[in-house]
């Protein structure tokens, strides 16, 4: 063919092109497509295709099932246990000969007596519980269902549910109000009259009296061998028909529509207490809402849900795979083209963090709020080895700051039970925190030394009170909340560390690289994270203009500690000895702390490090469990990859086989470990985050507190790892170290425009591709720059 027809034949081609691309747009927006929900087209089956709501105190899955629904639920506080403090008594006495046996090199007998007599009392903690379930019993029928349509948006943090039947469509919508603390569900048809259904309640916990009188259910009961008791409270309202209280059941006929109000609570007061009556504060919350429209429920729901959800918005653009529901979009993620997916999964990280952890709550553990089993694996508690921090980090990062309270919270009654420990466990001041904590807030080495003796838990948490302080600029919350805890941790590691005869280097020990490698003296991990805790105590303490004796002790014992060391295979050791297996694809990438989170480890400020902190991670390799592909994703995005960053992402996102260490997403998009974990799905929004802002000193050199690790100017690298998929896209209110909040907007893989929000007078440095500039940002201004800065 000639050059001429090839042309021709380019642009019919194009013109169809773009055809296909309109019929495709108007078809999605005909199915309301967006960005922000979810969508399937069928009822759940399982638990993990089941669609979460939350208000931190109560979180639920919604099955959306036809003849039946169930609406599994669960309180924060039901938990086993009761209050207890977990310290040995004086097990710091086998400290010495624990340590002396570490560096003869006895390793088993160093666990053993460690096993012996330096672990927990009792050695396990408690475990987090489900509470029950509402059922809602439309009784079994044979007319044909059509137009079935199960939605969550994260927009409105609503669940719905629609279909139609014999002529009636019927919708129910499932929320989790923050403000008034209760889940309602709100049931309609399009037809008078014509609901007609059993609602019940049924408790995971054997024993539970469940009663049925007037418009309400109640079922009260207490966990097994705890110290927990709860009631959960299901009050109706309906117009047209009647209902009838019969066997612990309602009986609603002839309605045109009901609301009904889930309240739950127990008497759980704090670590310490059990003191509150679970049926006053259900009566207070249900008896607040008389009177109360669902209309006015709702829409006060959504304006505390949105005040937080749409100060982010980000837009990866849509194509013909945005029409599909979200469970074949997953199967079909692999093929590329759904960038519209990432944007989903972004949006649904965030939704997740309002609807788990709110102030006044229970931090998010491992399953954030949803669990439906009484043996949940790992006791869905807090392991704070990894997972406890991914959950929080992309609350900063993407404005949903005031979220990170309840750890916060947690964080002060883990210092006082932390302090117990320090002593108990270390003859030490301050406050330690191991790799578990409960409800009760144990902070001793659990399981077993080859891997529960690890001992920068509290100095890693510690970690996020700055980073909050760094992001908001608020010296008050530094000086009340942040400083006092920080100080703590850092005191209990001046006492604990302790110095290698071989070269006079400080290190940690007992300690493990978690949870592999067995008990050792000084992880890698342990060092990164002890030396970035002395730099940033000693930087609050100097902001705050206190403790000058404490400064001086921190920057000196800080430049002792055991450096990070490259290894015969260019790689960063992860221990003392230089014993790294580069087949080694264990899921935790402990020594890579100090690339991230931590930024110690930097692009421009120590390129060997880097390099072989990069080599470290390509041994690691790419598939792994979710949330280890969570921390793959920041990290590549770290080593300014925006492709392998993409390329972890797209291991990811496929659905579940159930290989325990090959990630994927149930159909709900939950990650999974598998099990489901939901530490991989905030692992996943900060790692989106990472690939579009990064705001640490990437010039920052070893032993450096740079002024803008110490929070006195700010650094901004713009679109640093754009991976080339994400070639075209808008975010808005990102944020960035240094109280500045961000607009950015890309084509063709180039920076078009980027907006700063300055909170406060501050210097930034604004790097993009390989240029840096430095504005002198006044406080309440905005700034646009180019590709050109
Ligand atoms: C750590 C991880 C496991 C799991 C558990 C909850 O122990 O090593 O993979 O995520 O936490």
């Amino acid at each position: 063919p000639s050059l001429v027809t090839m042309n021709n034949r380019r642009q019919v081609i194009t013109k169809v092109k773009l055809l296909y691309i309109l019929l495709f747009a108007a078809a999605q927006f005909a199915l309301g497509a967006d960005a922000v929900s979810l969508w399937y087209r069928q009822p759940a089956k399982q638990w993990v295709e089941a669609l979460p709501v939350g208000n931190a105190h109560l979180g639920a899955m919604v099955f959306g099932g036809v003849d039946q629904d169930r609406i599994q639920f669960n309180e924060s506080t039901v938990w086993t246990g009761g209050p207890h403090e977990y310290q040995h008594p004086a097990a710091f006495k086998v400290l010495p000969p624990i340590r002396n046996l570490l560096f003869a090199g006895k390793q088993k007998e160093a666990e053993a007596l460690a096993n012996e007599s330096f672990m927990s009392v009792p050695l396990t903690q408690k475990e987090y519980q489900a509470f029950g379930d509402i059922l809602l019993d439309f009784g079994k029928q044979q007319d044909e269902v059509t137009g079935y349509k199960r939605t969550l948006d994260l927009d409105t943090a609503t669940a719905s549910v629609e279909y139609t039947r014999n002529g009636v469509t019927f919708r129910r919508e499932t929320i989790a109000s923050y403000p008034a603390r209760v889940i309602a569900i709100h049931l309609t048809a399009s037809k008078p009259g014509s609901l007609n259904f059993t609602a019940s309640l049924k408790s995971a916990h054997n024993g539970s009296t469940i009663t049925s009188s007037a418009n309400q259910i109640s079922m009260a009961g207490s966990v097994a061998d705890s110290a927990i008791r709860f009631e959960a409270r299901l009050v109706l309202e309906q117009s047209g028909g009647k209902h009838v209280a019969s066997e612990g059941s309602l009986q609603v006929t002839g309605a045109n529509s009901v609301t009904l109000l889930l309240s739950g609570a127990t008497n759980f007061k704090n670590f310490r207490e059990v003191t509150l009556d679970p049926v006053q504060l259900n009566t207070r919350m249900l008896g607040a809402l008389r009177g109360k429209t669902y209309e006015a429920l709702k829409t006060a729901h959504i304006a505390d849900h949105q005040k937080l959800f749409r100060r982010v918005s980000l837009d990866l653009g849509s194509t013909a795979s945005s029409a599909l529901p979200t469970d074949e979009r997953i199967k079909a993620f692999a093929n590329g083209g759904d960038p519209q997916l990432v944007t989903t999964l972004f949006q649904y990280g965030r939704y997740l963090m309002i609807a788990s952890s709110r102030p006044g709550g229970q931090p998010a553990n491992l399953q954030g709020i949803w669990n439906d089993s009484n043996r949940p694996p790992w006791g869905s508690k807090y392991t704070d080895n990894i997972n406890t921090e991914m959950n929080y980090w992309p609350v900063e990062v993407t404005n949903l700051a005031e979220c990170h309270e309840p750890l916060f919270d947690a964080l002060k009654d883990l210092a006082i039970s932390g302090g117990k420990t320090a002593s108990e466990h270390y003859n030490s001041r301050g406050w330690v925190l191991h790799h578990n904590f409960d409800l009760w807030r144990g902070t001793a080495p659990i399981n077993n030394a080859n891997h529960g003796i690890w001992q920068t838990g509290g100095a890693w948490l510690s970690h996020h009170l700055w980073e909050h302080y760094l992001y908001s600029g608020d010296e008050e919350f530094l000086r009340k909340t942040a400083y006092p805890l920080m100080k703590g941790s850092a005191t209990f590691f001046i006492d604990a560390l302790l110095e290698d005869p071989r070269n006079g280097k400080l290190i940690s020990g007992p300690s493990n690289s978690p949870e592999q490698g067995g008990l050792v003296l000084g992880p890698t991990m342990d060092h990164q994270i002890i030396r970035s805790l002395f730099g940033i105590t000693a930087a609050a303490a100097n902001i705050l203009d206190v403790d000058s004796e404490l400064q001086t002790r921190l920057t000196a014992t800080r430049a002792r500690i055991a450096p990070n060391k490259i290894g015969r295979l260019g790689q960063l050791q992860e221990w003392l000895e230089d014993v790294d297996d580069p087949k080694n694809n264990h899921r935790h990438v402990s020594h890579l702390w100090g690339v991230y989170p931590g930024a110690d480890i930097t692009a421009f400020g120590s390129p060997d490090l880097f390099a072989a902190a990069r080599k470290s991670l390509e041994f690691r390799g790419d598939a792994a469990t979710g949330w280890s592909m969570g921390w793959k994703v920041n990290l590549w995005a770290r080593f300014l990859d925006g492709a392998h960053s993409y390329l972890i992402l797209q291991n990811l996102v496929k659905p579940v086989t159930g290989a325990r260490q090959q990630g994927g997403l149930y159909a709900n998009l939950f990650d999974a470990h598998p099990p489901f974990q939901i530490d991989g799905n905030f692992g996943v929004t900060a790692g989106i985050a990472e690939m579009l802002l990064q705001s640490h000193d990437p010039n920052a050199k070893p032993l450096d507190m740079t002024a803008v690790q110490s929070g006195k100017e700010a650094f901004i690298h713009l679109l640093p790892a754009l991976p080339p998929a994400l070639a075209n896209g808008k975010v808005t209110g990102l944020r960035a170290r240094g109280s500045i909040e961000l607009e950015m907007e890309w084509a063709d893989g180039k920076l078009k425009k980027a907006t700063l929000r300055a909170h406060q007078s501050k210097s930034v440095k604004i790097r993009y591709a390989g240029k840096e500039k430095t504005i002198q940002a006044q406080a309440g201004k905005t700034y646009e720059l180019g590709p050109t800065l």
